[in-house]
């Protein structure tokens, strides 16, 4: 990366134009750059006030950093946003398409941090904060700040190229980089998402309640799952697309360039053998999976729920090897399943 001018100074546009450059070659599909600057916390603080966190407490914490980058890096002039495609033709039913191959916190991480120490080559002294969910920063805003795309009427990230089937990262930094423009909302009068979401936790303009959401039950909790989102959870053993396979903008997806998420042998598991997983085969089936997020009470919780849709001897016979679990959630589980499978 060599954007400096003759005279030393490294020029926003140039500067700009190398880093995205840089992240093409680390294997991003997209960049772009917002100027650092407060955002309106209104639809934050409504989505807390609501309770729509579910128990995600995280969410409550470090407000003001998430609300604004120049309290997270003090000095904060830009943030650039980055976003990978995910999408597959060999995806596995039942998990969440993002999930199928290795954890993307770990390999995104890495290319960020990449990233960070080339523009530091061409920038030096400057600082600059990485994330990927691992930060308090409002991601999906910032990808539409920085021109990305746009926030749909299912909460996600819409790219024109990649559809919502894109995960997402940030560098915050001090350095100044020109800024791109923001797109239009695409969405239009289009609102098949929201009629799509099995469990009605879409409240429309993006807004979602997280206690509805089956991606919070099978990924963000080990509780039980209450009865009446059982029957939809069947269908989803870890993570939930249904409000992306809905959407319009997904339908015609190029196949993902990282190789990272082609599908692990952990997606392969019917849920009879997910449910059946003893917790050193969870450890080693589930390592650098996200399926490991779930915990291992989780993961068979949501998968004796599975065994609804899977049904046959092997589905009975799992369910009855762990009526007397010593997890409570998987136990009851178990036996409200045996009973409804007869
Ligand atoms: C908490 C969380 C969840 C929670 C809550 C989701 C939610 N919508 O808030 C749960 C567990 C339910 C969840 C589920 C999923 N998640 Co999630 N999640 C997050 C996380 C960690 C924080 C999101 C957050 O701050 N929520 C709080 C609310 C208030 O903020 P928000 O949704 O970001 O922003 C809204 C408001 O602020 C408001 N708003 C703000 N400004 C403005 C301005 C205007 C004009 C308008 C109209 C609205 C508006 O609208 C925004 C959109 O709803 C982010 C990573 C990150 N750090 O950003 C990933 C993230 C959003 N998740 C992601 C993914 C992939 C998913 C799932 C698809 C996974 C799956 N297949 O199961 C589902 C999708 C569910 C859905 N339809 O949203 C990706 C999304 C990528 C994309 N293309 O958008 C992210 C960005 C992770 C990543 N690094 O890529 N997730
Ligand atoms: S992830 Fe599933 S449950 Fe959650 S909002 Fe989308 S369709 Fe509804
Ligand atoms: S389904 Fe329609 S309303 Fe929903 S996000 Fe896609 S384009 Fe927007």
């Amino acid at each position: 990366m060599s954007p400096g001018s003759p005279n030393g100074r490294v020029e926003p546009g140039p500067l700009a134009a190398a880093v995205k450059a840089e992240a093409r070659a680390l294997g991003f599909d997209l960049c772009g750059v917002a100027r650092a600057e407060p955002l309106d916390g209104e639809e934050l603080r409504r989505f807390l006030a609501e309770g729509r966190e579910a128990e995600m407490a995280y969410l409550r914490r470090r407000l003001d950093e998430r609300l604004d980058p120049r309290v997270l890096l003090p000095g904060a002039r830009s943030v650039v946003a980055l976003a990978v495609a995910y999408w597959r033709p060999d995806a596995r039913p039942g998990i969440a398409r993002y999930a199928q191959g290795r954890d993307y916190h770990q390999f995104l991480q890495k290319r960020l941090r990449r990233l960070r120490r080339r523009l530091l080559r061409a920038a030096p002294g400057a600082r600059i904060h990485p994330s990927t969910d691992t930060s308090p920063v409002m991601e999906k805003i910032w990808a539409q700040r920085a021109g990305l795309g746009w926030i749909g009427k299912n909460g996600l990230l819409l790219t024109p190229e990649h559809g919502s089937w894109v995960l997402l990262a940030t560098l915050v930094t001090d350095l100044e980089l020109a800024p791109d423009e923001p797109q239009p909302n695409r969405c239009g009068s289009c609102a098949d998402c929201l009629p799509a979401c099995p469990t009605g936790a879409l409240l429309g303009e993006g807004r979602l309640d997280s206690r509805r959401c089956l991606s919070y039950w099978t990924i963000e909790t080990e509780r039980s799952i209450p009865e009446e989102l059982r029957p939809a959870t069947s269908r989803w053993t870890f993570g939930c697309d249904d409000c992306q396979n809905a959407c319009p903008w997904n339908r015609s997806p190029a196949t993902a360039s990282l190789p990272d998420f082609a599908p692990r042998p952990i997606v392969e598991l019917r849920c009879s053998a997910l449910a059946g997983l003893s917790p050193e085969q969870f450890e080693r089936h589930a390592r650098g999976s996200p399926l490991r997020r779930a915990g291992f009470d989780g993961l068979r919780r949501s998968a004796l729920l599975g065994l609804l849709r899977e049904g046959g001897a092997d589905a009975r016979e799992a369910c009855e090897r762990l009526e007397d679990d010593p997890s409570e959630v998987v136990s009851e589980t178990a036996r409200w399943v045996a009973r409804r499978l007869g």
